[in-house]
């Protein structure tokens, strides 16, 4: 047989799967399934296997990484690649923007014609990718900036760096040297953190590490393991291509295949530049990836020749960076709290110190292993961390500056609030109280009970639940509802007014529905998705309490944990004579989302009729196939971009950058619950 039939199809085949995979990597909008594109690509590395005459530079069976090295080469940059000088406040910026206006006086411009591009500062590696007649020849580290690594093949497992230039109206660059930053998202981080976690392997400290740590790996099929991204923002030497602005620039990188953020402004103002970055700072702790500020530059590459460099920085350019979000400061002391379940958590009470606005004195320690791993002690000075909204964390601490005086902690033997023995459980780092009725167990219950994703009792906070605990008027859930004026007067700095208040916010929680009410009763690996979910497979609380751990488990979206923790929670009698109590006590328990998973046929008035929905985030009702396909049915249109175009953003946990776009363009913002809820009207 001739080789052309094979040579043909392994052409189509490189073809179709590239463009596959940019649809699936950088558009995030495939349109064949992921079976489908494993089969294609299996038959190409047979084939390949067979003829490797056939396997060209550019072909996608490339990305699965190369022989080991033994050591990296190093290269020069064309062009070297220069850091940012740093402002702080919107004072620095416009400090910059008038030495530009100054600067660039003879080109007499009119301050409000300087225009800018803002861009969201991405901490992640920097690296620069070179395209010879197209095709992706070669990729460095920014190294220290005049010369850097050559990471050719690791940069090549890169789904979303594009192998070869996509073909698009603009003539191919003869040399185009691309510079951005490779990136880890959060959730692939966290994943990538627990999969070491498992296997006994160091933990990276934050996502910029794990990106270094992939890419410096001398074997690339372990970098082709781990979750890398990248998003492209400047270029080096180029011959061949045309653009006269930054804008220009990054939307030829764009036709090009490459990722560039949807989150960068321009051509804009100062004043606009000055609204983008609070706009960008409100988006900061939903991104699903880390930015550290973001840079501003000149638009308009005439004006940035003129302006020219400094030796180590563009003049044209500035990173207006946000307030730190990691601060150094010394342990006092180490303190145990008890949890909802009894679990002993060391928490650090530290030197009070302002992070990101916020003053922090207290920061998790999470169990004793943690302690003896980061060798934690009191009296250390640590660095502490506050990223988005959650828990301040102890990074790590510095031993170099002991004094000698540091005290080793040890985790207590007994619970310290109700003095039974601890039991360290064989399996989990947790040591637990295991006194059901131990105090502290029940006040955090009950705080939970009543918090703003429970029954929502407006106003009754930590100092009131631990009163109503300490003072015997509350030692179960249904005790809540047994509250009146006369018993909870009595309490300290209770009003008239703030007792009518109390008693008739827990009247008012008494109407309740299913999947908080399940999410109140703080069941162990039980958060608001797993009580959804139970809300959605089951009609009401009776049949839920009737369902075993099989059918719990069978239950698609239902972690294995989960369903054990409900069956066992509601195996317990003590927990169903409660629900019976609660129950008594008038609480009315209602569920308006189950039934909701049978949508049928196309239906004209339906308000997703008709419309454009982008689905986004982790979505725990329905998979994202089964939402879409529900979607569909309804004659509406599901695409896998946000654009002007879009009606409605479904946005599931951990959404990114879909989600700040959508919020960008003020497209409509559905959450899960919302969106279950229309797709039954
Ligand atoms: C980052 N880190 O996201 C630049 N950067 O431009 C962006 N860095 C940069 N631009 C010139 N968006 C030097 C560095």
């Amino acid at each position: 047989m001739t080789i052309d039939p094979i040579r043909e199809e392994a052409r189509t085949l490189q073809k179709e799967l590239t463009e596959h995979s940019y649809r699936y990597h950088v558009l995030d909008d495939p349109v064949i399934d992921d079976h489908t594109y494993d089969r294609m690509l299996k038959r190409l590395v047979e084939i390949e296997e067979q003829y490797p005459e056939l396997s060209v530079p550019d072909s996608p069976t490339r990305r699965v990484g190369a022989p080991p090295l033994s050591v990296f080469d190093t290269a020069e940059h064309s062009i070297p690649m220069l850091s940012l000088d740093n402002g702080f406040t919107a004072d620095d910026i416009l400090a910059f923007h008038q030495r530009n206006l100054k600067a660039l006086e003879k080109a007499a411009i009119p301050a409000g014609r300087l225009l800018y591009t803002a861009e969201p500062k991405l901490d992640g590696v920097a690296v620069e990718l070179t395209y010879e007649k197209g095709v992706l020849t070669l990729a460095t580290t920014r190294g220290d900036g005049r010369t850097g690594e050559v990471i050719t093949d690791n940069i090549r497992t890169v789904e979303q760096v594009p192998l070869r230039l996509r073909q698009t109206d603009r003539p191919v660059p003869d040399l185009l040297e691309v510079r951005g930053e490779v990136i880890i998202h959060q959730s692939g981080f966290e994943l990538l953190n627990r999969s070491r976690l498992n296997k006994g392997d160091a933990v990276f400290a934050n996502p910029r590490n794990a990106a270094a740590g992939s890419l410096r790996q001398l074997d690339s099929r372990i970098t082709a393991q781990r979750p890398l991204a990248i998003f492209v923002y400047g270029v080096g030497l180029t011959r061949g291509l045309d653009f006269t602005s930054q804008s220009q620039m990054l939307s030829a990188l764009k036709d090009f295949g490459f990722p560039v953020n949807p989150l960068i402004r321009g051509p804009i103002s100062i004043e606009a530049v000055l609204e983008a970055y609070k706009y960008l700072g409100t988006l900061r702790p939903d991104l699903d990836y880390e930015i550290d500020g973001m840079v501003i530059k000149v638009d308009d590459i005439g004006l940035q020749q003129q302006l020219g460099e400094k030796t180590k920085s563009p003049r044209w350019a500035i990173a207006y960076k946000f307030p730190a979000s990691e601060k150094t400061t010394r342990i006092n002391d180490i303190i145990v709290q008890v949890g909802r379940t009894g679990t002993l958590t060391p928490v650090a009470e530290l030197e009070p110190v302002s992070i990101g606005g916020v003053t922090v004195s207290r920061a998790t320690l999470h169990n004793a292993d943690e302690i003896k791993r980061k060798d934690i002690r009191i009296g250390d000075q640590a660095l502490v961390t506050r990223a988005g909204d959650v828990i301040p964390k102890v990074v790590k601490i510095f031993p170099s500056q002991r004094k000698g005086t540091e005290a080793v902690f040890h985790m207590p033997d007994i619970c310290p609030v109700c003095n039974t023995r601890v039991r360290r459980l064989e399996e989990e780092a947790a040591v637990k109280c295991i006194n059901a009725s131990c105090s502290a167990q029940l006040k955090e219950r009950i705080r939970h009970f009543v918090s703003k994703k429970g029954l929502d009792v407006d106003g009754l906070g930590k100092k009131l639940v631990d009163q109503l605990v300490d003072k015997g008027l509350v030692s179960s859930f249904a005790d809540l509802f047994t509250l009146t004026l006369e018993s909870v007067a009595g309490l300290d700095r209770m009003g008239n007014k703030s007792a009518a208040n109390l008693i008739q916010a827990i009247e008012a929680a008494k109407k309740v529905s299913m999947a908080r009410f399940i999410f109140a009763l703080g069941i162990d690996h039980t958060g608001e998705n797993a009580a959804r979910l139970m809300a959605v497979n089951f009609k009401d609380l009776d049949a839920l309490m009737a369902a075993d751990e099989l059918a719990l488990s069978a239950i698609h979206g239902m972690g294995d944990k989960t369903a054990r923790a409900i069956a066992g929670f509601f195996s317990v009698p003590e927990n169903t004579i409660n629900i019976e109590k609660i129950r008594l006590a008038g609480v009315d328990i209602t569920n308006d989302l189950y039934q909701e998973v049978g949508v049928e046929g196309p239906k004209e008035s339906h308000v997703f009729a008709g419309k454009t929905i982008v689905l986004t985030g982790t979505l725990t009702v329905f998979k994202r196939s089964e939402a879409k396909e529900k979607l569909l049915a309804l004659g509406a249109k599901v695409t896998g971009s946000v654009s002007k175009k879009t009606d409605f953003l479904v946005a599931g946990e951990s959404a990114g950058s879909k989600l700040a776009k959508a919020e960008s363009l003020k497209v409509k913002i559905l959450d899960e619950i919302q969106f279950v809820e229309m797709l039954n009207t």
